[in-house]
Formats: C-alpha cells, sequence, structure tokens
C-alpha cells in the first residue's frame, strides 16, 4: 500500500469533497480517501499495483476539478 498527496483545485465546498471522494474511493486499489477542502489535497492510500497517479488524476479532471 502506497500513500500519496494530489493537489486539488476548484473544491469549493463539502460537496465537492464528496465528489472528488466518491470517484477516487470508486478506482480498483484505493483503500482510502481523505479530501480535504481546507488545503486542496487529496490523500489516497491504494495499491500501486492496480491504479496510478495518472488514473487519479484523470478521475478529478474528470469530475471537473483541477489536480496538480
Ligand atoms: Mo458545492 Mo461543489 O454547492 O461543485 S458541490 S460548490
Amino acid at each position: 500500500m502506497e500513500k500519496i498527496v494530489i493537489g486539488v483545485a476548484g473544491m469549493s465546498c463539502q460537496g465537492c469533497v464528496k465528489s472528488v471522494t466518491a470517484v477516487l474511493a470508486a478506482l480498483p486499489g484505493v483503500e482510502q480517501v481523505e479530501v480535504s477542502l481546507a488545503t486542496a489535497t487529496a490523500e489516497i492510500s491504494h495499491d500501486p499495483a492496480r491504479s496510478s497517479v495518472a488514473d487519479f488524476r484523470q478521475a478529478i479532471e474528470d469530475a471537473g476539478f483541477d489536480a496538480n
């Protein structure tokens, strides 16, 4: 299991936090997701054999936010 942090720009309220959390949690191998509105980040614990940072960035972008 590997823990990574991705910057997420464009979140305005806790609804956005829930949306980002849901799309990330739905990806294969994702064990835990902590999204913070205050720090504009997503902390993701995942199995790197099953999903990658590129997948997370894509999911965040597809949900309408900007991944940094
Ligand atoms: Mo809150 Mo986020 O009403 O797109 S859910 S701003």
